[in-house]
């Protein structure tokens, strides 16, 4: 399909972008030269989407590689330091629009493209999204890239390049089916192959006077993956890693004619980068898991000292004013370890110079206080596969808990403890019974998660030392307490122990995790322990994905500096009561309702009506995000609707709810939850009595493609997690910049978006977070006061007004009867409040002025949440690095 491109949405950029150094002329010429090299045809105008989609990304790469080049030949010139973020997910999406707009070029492309006759939509389309990361983390790591580009930090990223990224999500008669995400089939233009960057990784084996012999070697080959920054001509790096054999060929085997066994290597060595785990904030204990997360961890590490010793020989006492590594969750955290290793086993370090050393280059990010996400490796695993990094362990572990000896903190504990009678074992974690259990029943085997959590702890039976039992609970190596004999390295422990700083995502955040996971940790070394709430970036999330509202805004503001000073959208609070801007952005949004409505169509075949309330609730399914709460209320909704007389059915604000998100495979519960809403959906949506009053949908496959059109469109967006359980969100950030209000708890990151954008402009509601542990240990037992209104959603469901009865029985009872321990994530108890907030929004959506007016206060208050202020705090808090833009020539 051919049409007329769209006008540019960005004019080339100041000074300093890529754009400006070349005329119209040649860049034309360089596209259509780019467009006949993909040897499709001699007619450009034959050229179907897919070809025109890899001419043009040839063309921005010669773009992209030049200034790639030239930033980073500039920095090893000026050897600066340098911040390297190690991540096992880099949620990218897509990446033509993107570099075309970051690099100033949209301008100039878009009507090259026009001339061209190719739309611009069409194109972006042929693009498959680059999914090498679950959700939230992922794609955070991801704006972080953009970010530190844009600011002209010296900084990569380092990862995976898994072959296979989120499996695609398909919907089979309303149930989750997983298909393979096969996505660098048709090649990957924004990739350069680095064959002549390898390192040689190493695993199993036996450790003969500290000298590790590695049983099995993979290699680790480069992939640089250019990340352009905005108005400016640094283009940063991220840096991803294959595994291949070691030797192409078991010539051995394959002389004795088994072709099969010599084929066998290649195999064993590319699976470690086969695939992404698609568990979102829960673990797989998995062998290959752990391969992965030290197959990517030894690389970069082995890649950055080798590029230091070319430099500066074997100084390392400098490499911590070289090099700041941040470990994004516990998935990298076995830098600890292999850092000394190098530095000791490879340099010829001591361990005391290797300790000071580590413990300068590392920072360490918490994601999460889901005790299924926090990884905890059984000792045998990690001493297995990696037996001299066990063995280091295991010293760090001791000499760290003989240094708390000396504090005196810990010392009086010591004291007390030498002079009693030996304590009891430290009170181990009960496993919430009902919802998560259902979750690590699924799992196949856990790390260091009881399984099932049905025994109880077992007391310790043999006398301890009563010294050893006082310092136990700094132990980094503890003792499974549902498997007696089984130890743990907690990787969390491990990272806290081994970093400069230690950090969480949202200011509640950062709070509970000292706290709670991390409350011993925190009273011995306060100091480390810092909050950098999350960010996203404005690029992609408002300027990139929302151009009609992107040129509303700077139109109003005078210009478009916002687009990398974010701070800068509070000059739109002046325009909240303007009438005029007011209708002018409203047109916007019913013209991105429409678009997002064509795009429901095109990927589900749904028809919706556009004058309804939006409402939408997308991100991985999970008990904790409480996406049964959100169905109930429609089910809730919709026997109301039933049971109204006509007269009272005119008097309903009519609602299309939207609900997105995969699954992880094996959890059990979340699927139930899709099958649930398409169940809804299906009964509702062809129920004559309720029309369009209220359209229920599940959008499969939901990504970050999706979400740059889902965004834009939406006007009521749900974040409501059990209080404590979201770290922080960020879709949340990305839904208050496009000017959606949000329904929610006192969760995350949005007790910072109701300070920035005024508490009483979003839908609060629900328990606080400080009453929930109460609430989990003793109230629930009593508790009895269920909604009637509960009653009924969770009867309709039970009584298969859905269909599938059968199926929803352990989902109803999931939430059924709290003072048997059900109802972990506390649905019932909020259900009250949240209907009342529901009532609400209704309610306001009838006044159309005063919800655009809070409308434009949202993404005027959001300036705070862009990825550029969060990271200038990285930078300047603990990374301690400072930018350093490449001059002009
Ligand atoms: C978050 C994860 C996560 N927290 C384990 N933890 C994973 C844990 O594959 N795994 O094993 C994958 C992901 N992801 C999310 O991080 C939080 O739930 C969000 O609240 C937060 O906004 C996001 C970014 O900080």
């Amino acid at each position: 399909t051919r049409a007329i491109a769209e006008p540019p949405v960005k004019t080339a950029p100041g000074s300093n972008g890529v754009a400006t150094s070349e005329g119209d002329s040649k860049l034309k010429e360089s596209i259509l030269q780019n467009l006949l090299n993909t040897g499709s045809s001699t007619h450009i105008e034959a050229l179907d989407a897919k070809d025109v989609y890899r001419g043009v990304a040839q063309s921005v790469r010669e773009k992209l590689v030049a200034a790639f080049n030239r930033t980073q030949e500039y920095w090893r010139e000026e050897d600066t330091k340098f911040i390297y973020y190690l991540s096992a997910e880099f949620l990218m999406g897509r990446s033509l629009l993107n570099t075309v707009q970051n690099l100033g070029l949209g301008g100039p492309y878009g009507e090259v493209l026009k001339e061209l006759g190719v739309k611009m939509e069409a194109l972006v389309d042929a693009e498959q999204n680059a999914a090498l990361g679950n959700g939230g983390l992922g794609r955070l790591a991801a704006c972080f890239l953009d970010s530190i580009a844009t600011l002209d930090l010296p900084g990569w990223g380092y990862g995976i390049r898994y072959k296979y990224g989120m499996f695609k999500q398909a919907l089979k008669g309303g149930y989750q089916d997983e298909l393979p995400d096969i996505w660098l089939t048709n090649g990957n233009p924004w990739e350069i192959a680095r064959p002549n960057i390898t390192y040689r990784i190493g695993f199993y084996g036996t450790v003969d006077q500290f000298q590790w012999s590695p049983a099995e070697e993979v290699i680790a080959k480069a992939y640089d993956n250019p990340i352009p920054g905005f108005q400016t001509s640094t283009v940063g790096n991220l840096r991803l890693w294959e595994a291949l054999p070691l030797h192409e060929f078991d010539l051995a085997a394959f002389n004795k004619g088994d072709y099969v066994q010599a084929v066998e290597e290649r195999r064993k060595a590319e699976d470690i980068s086969a695939v992404l785990y698609p568990n979102d904030a829960t673990e797989y204990g998995k062998e290959l898991r752990l391969k992965q997360q030290y197959f990517f961890v030894s690389a970069s590490l082995q890649d950055v000292l080798a590029r230091f010793r070319e430099r500066h020989g074997a100084n390392w006492p400098l490499l911590p004013e070289k090099a700041c590594f941040q470990m994004n969750d516990t998935h990298p955290t076995i830098a600890v370890a292999e850092l000394m290793r190098l530095l000791i086993d490879c340099e010829g370090l001591g361990w005391d110079a290797a300790w000071a050393i580590t413990q300068k280059c590392l920072a360490f990010t918490n994601h999460t206080v889901m005790p299924e996400a926090l990884e905890k490796w059984p000792v045998a695993v990690i001493g297995k596969l990696l037996p001299r990094h066990m063995e280091i362990i295991d010293k760090i572990d001791t000499i760290w808990k003989d240094s708390l000896k000396e504090q005196e903190k810990v010392l009086g504990q010591v004291e007390a403890a030498a002079k009693s009678a030996p304590p009891k074992p430290p009170k181990a974690e009960i496993k919430p019974k009902g919802a998560v259990e259902s979750l690590t029943d699924a799992l196949t085997f856990k790390a260091g998660e009881p399984s099932g959590g049905k025994e109880e702890p077992e007391e310790g039976e043999e006398e301890e030392d009563p010294v050893e039992a006082a310092l136990a609970k700094y132990s980094i190596i503890t003792e499974n307490p549902w498997e007696k004999g089984v130890k743990l390295v907690n990787m969390a422990y491990l990272a806290v122990v081994g970093s400069k700083a230690v950090n969480g995502v949202a200011a509640i955040h950062s709070e509970i995790i000292k706290d709670t996971i991390f409350k011993d940790f925190y009273d011995v070394m306060p100091h480390k322990f810092q909050n950098k709430t999350n960010g996203v970036t404005p690029r992609r999330w408002l300027a990139w994905c929302n151009p009609a509202l992107a040129a509303l805004i700077t139109e109003a503001l005078g210009g478009d500096e916002w687009i990398n000073d974010a701070t800068r959208l509070s000059g739109l609070r002046k325009f909240a009561d303007d009438k005029d801007f007011q209708a002018k952005w409203r047109a916007i949004k019913l013209a991105n309702k429409e678009r997002l409505a064509a795009k429901i169509k095109e990927r589900t075949g749904v028809t919706l009506p556009t004058t309804p309330l939006y409402d939408i609730q997308i991100k991985r399914i999970h008990e904790y995000k409480r996406q049964y709460l959100n169905l109930l209320s429609v089910a809730w909704r919709y026997h109301q609707i039933k049971a109204a007389t006509p007269l009272e059915r005119s008097k309903f604000v009519p609602r299309v709810v939207l609900i997105g998100g995969k699954a992880a495979s094996a959890y059990y519960m979340a699927k139930k939850i899709i099958r649930l809403t398409t169940a809804i959906g299906e009964t509702v949506n062809s129920d004559p009595d309720v029309s369009d009053l209220l359209k229920v949908v599940f959008l499969p496959d939901y990504n970050v493609d999706w979400a740059e059109v889902i965004i834009p469109g939406s006007e009521l967006s749900q974040h409501i997690s059990t209080a404590g359980t979201e770290a922080s969100g960020t879709s949340n950030m990305k839904f208050a910049m496009n000017g959606c209000l949000i329904i929610g708890t006192m969760d995350g990151a949005n007790i910072e978006i109701a300070e920035e954008v005024g508490k009483e402009n979003l839908f609060v509601f629900g328990m606080p977070a400080e009453d929930v542990q109460g609430w989990r240990d003793g109230k629930r037992a009593e508790w009895k006061d269920y909604d009637p209104r509960f009653t009924t959603a969770l009867n309709m469901i039970k009584d298969g007004v859905f269909g599938d009865k059968e199926y929803f029985q352990d989902l109803a009872d999931s939430i059924s009867d709290m003072s048997k321990g059900n109802d972990w994530f506390l649905v019932a108890p909020d259900f009250t409040d949240y209907l009342r907030a529901q009532a609400e929004v209704d309610k306001l959506y009838l006044d159309q002025d005063e919800w655009t007016r809070r409308s434009i206060l949202y993404t005027a208050g959001s300036g705070f949440f862009s990825s550029d202020r969060t990271i200038k705090q990285y930078a300047d808090e603990i990374w301690d690095v400072k930018p350093m833009p490449v001059p002009s020539s």
